[in-house]
C-alpha cells in the first residue's frame, strides 16, 4: 500500500478487486466502500487507486475484522484436491501457533495445503463460531496488535472490542448505527446478492473527536456467481452452495457491539 496524491492510496493491482470496486461504485453499497479512482502505473507496476479512508480522522484508532464463515474460495478447494500444492510456509505458520495442529503426515511432509491451513485458521478463531474474526488493531496511543489468531471465545472477542473503543459508549453507538445502515444496504444490494464475498474485511476507524465509521475493504476474493445464482449470506456453507456467512457474521458483530453499548 502506497500513499497517493491528496487523500488517495495505491494498492497493488488485482483484477478481481478492480472489477468489484468498479461495480460497487454503482451499487447501494457505494457509501460503505472506498471510492475507486481507477488503475495507475508507478515504476512499471500497476495499482488500484482508491480513497484514503483515514484522511478525515485525527490520530485514528483502526481495527480490521475479516468477515464471513469461510476465508478461501471454493475454486481453491477444487484446485487443491486436483493438484495438491503442499505449502511449507503455511505449515510453519501453523506450527508457530500450535505445534500439535498438523497431522503426522503433515509433520512428515513439513507442509500443508492452503485450504487445510485456511480451515484450521477458521476453526481456532471466531470465524467458525461468530462468522468474523479480528485480524488487527492499531490504536491512537500507538499500540498495535495482530496477535488474534486464537481469539475465539465470545468473552475474548468482547474484551478486545471493548478495549479497542476504550469503553466509549458514544463510539460504540456510532459503530452500531453505521453497521445497521450497512446491513440494510447489503440486504438491498444487487452486487452483494450475486457475489461470493470471501476474505473481505470491515475497517473500523474512530478518533478522539468522536468520529466513528466503518467501511468494507479488500475485494481480492469477491467473485461473481454463475448466471442467476444468488446467495443468502446467512446459511451455513456446504461445498457447492458458495455461501460465505457474511451476514451471519455481521448479525453477530452488531449484537455484540449493541450489548457492549448498553452495558
Ligand atoms: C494469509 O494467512 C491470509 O489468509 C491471506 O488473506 C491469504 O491471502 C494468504 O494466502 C494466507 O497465507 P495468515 O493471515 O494466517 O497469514 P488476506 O490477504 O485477506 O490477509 P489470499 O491470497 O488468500 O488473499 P496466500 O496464498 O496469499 O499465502
Ligand atoms: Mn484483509
Amino acid at each position: 500500500m502506497l500513499a497517493g496524491e491528496d487523500g488517495r492510496i495505491l494498492k497493488r493491482f488485482c483484477q478481481c478487486e478492480q472489477r468489484s470496486l468498479e461495480q460497487l461504485m454503482n451499487d447501494p453499497l457505494r457509501p460503505f466502500v472506498p471510492t475507486y479512482y481507477g488503475v495507475v502505473q508507478r515504476d512499471d507496476q500497476a495499482f488500484n487507486q482508491m480513497e484514503d479512508l483515514l484522511a478525515d480522522f485525527e490520530g485514528p484508532s483502526i481495527m480490521d475484522c475479516k468477515m464471513g464463515s469461510r476465508t478461501y474460495l471454493e475454486e481453491e478447494l477444487v484446485k487443491a484436491r486436483e493438484r495438491p500444492r503442499p505449502r511449507k510456509d503455511m505449515y510453519e505458520k501453523m506450527v508457530a501457533v500450535d505445534p500439535r495442529a498438523p497431522t503426522p503426515e503433515e509433520h512428515a511432509q513439513g507442509a500443508v495445503t492452503k485450504p487445510r491451513y485456511m480451515q484450521w485458521r477458521e476453526t481456532v478463531s471466531s470465524t467458525s463460531t461468530l462468522g468474523f474474526r479480528i485480524e488487527g488493531i492499531k490504536k491512537a496511543d500507538g499500540t498495535c496488535n495482530t496477535n488474534f489468531k486464537k481469539t475465539q471465545e465470545l468473552e475474548q472477542v468482547t474484551k478486545v472490542l471493548e478495549d479497542f473503543v476504550d469503553g466509549n459508549h458514544e463510539i460504540l453507538r456510532k459503530y452500531v448505527a453505521r453497521l445497521e445502515e450497512l446491513r440494510e444496504a447489503l440486504e438491498n444490494s444487487p452486487f452483494f446478492k450475486t457475489h461470493e464475498v470471501v476474505g473481505s474485511s470491515l475497517l473500523f476507524v474512530h478518533d478522539h473527536t468522536g468520529l466513528a465509521k466503518v467501511w468494507m475493504i479488500d475485494f481480492g476474493k469477491t467473485v461473481a456467481l454463475p448466471d442467476h445464482q444468488t446467495l443468502n449470506h446467512r446459511l451455513p456453507w456446504a461445498e457447492g452452495n458458495r455461501e460465505d456467512g457474511y451476514l451471519w457474521g455481521l448479525d453477530n458483530m452488531i449484537r455484540l457491539l449493541q450489548g457492549l453499548a448498553q452495558s
